[in-house]
């Protein structure tokens, strides 16, 4: 595990972003583990979130030509990456993001930020099931564009009921890479080393939905 992933699990926990306990997940399972990313949910907590992913990015090797962050959850993300990036990098990239509801007034449509062109990379919190993924691709590609990549904070490395993980599935059906800040191997790797979380609860989790 690299030094910012560390950093990444020290700081989620610090802002009670990662909790352990008993979570009931969209897909119905009960995880012994939770991850909540809307609780950075401050100025400071949000610019370093952004941090974490422009350096998951710089790691991955990918040169994007935009972001793209599905709403809603994917805008501030997005937002603050960019900054962070432009930081790190030296390097200006682009960002848009969708709306919910299409706007028919003023300049309308559904895009916000700039034109989704060349490669993009999608930007989102966590994937489960993979639904906002393959939404995301249809707007993509719909604008004429091409999806590169899906990076995210967490991959809980979940085997979905198809017998394989969402993120394999995003993998294969879309021929796109996923990057993740840290996944469920990482959380485990540092909870043993730091002797917290409730170990024999998640490796259970882990052998009976883990990929
Ligand atoms: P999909 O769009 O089906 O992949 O579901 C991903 C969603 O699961 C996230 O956007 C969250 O709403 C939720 N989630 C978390 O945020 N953190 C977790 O640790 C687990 C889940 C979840 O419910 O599976």
């Amino acid at each position: 595990m690299l030094d910012y992933q560390k950093n990444f699990i020290a700081y989620s926990l610090e802002c009670g972003v990662l909790k352990f306990g008993e979570f009931l997940l969209k897909s119905g399972r009960t995880s012994p583990y939770f991850f909540n990313t809307g609780l950075f949910n401050t100025g400071v907590k949000l610019g370093k979130l952004g941090e974490f992913y422009a350096q998951a990015l710089k790691q991955s090797g990918l040169a994007p030509d935009i972001l793209y962050g599905p709403a809603y959850k994917g805008i501030p993300l997005v937002s603050s990456m960019s900054i962070a990036y432009a930081k790190l990098m030296d390097s200006d990239i682009p960002f848009a993001f969708n709306r919910k509801e299409p706007k028919e007034h003023g300049e309308g449509g559904v895009l916000v930020g700039s034109s989704l062109q060349g490669k993009v990379l999608i930007v989102d919190d966590v994937i489960t099931a993979g639904t906002s993924v393959k939404e995301s691709v249809e707007i993509i590609s719909q604008a004429g564009a091409t999806p590169a990549g899906v990076l995210i904070a967490l991959d809980r490395q979940e085997i979905a009921e198809s017998g394989r993980s969402a993120i394999q599935e995003v993998t294969e059906c879309f021929k796109i890479p996923v990057i993740a800040i840290i996944s469920l191997e990482n959380i485990i790797d540092y909870i043993e080393s730091n002797a917290i979380g409730q170990m024999g609860a998640i490796a259970d989790y882990r052998k009976r939905y883990g990929v």
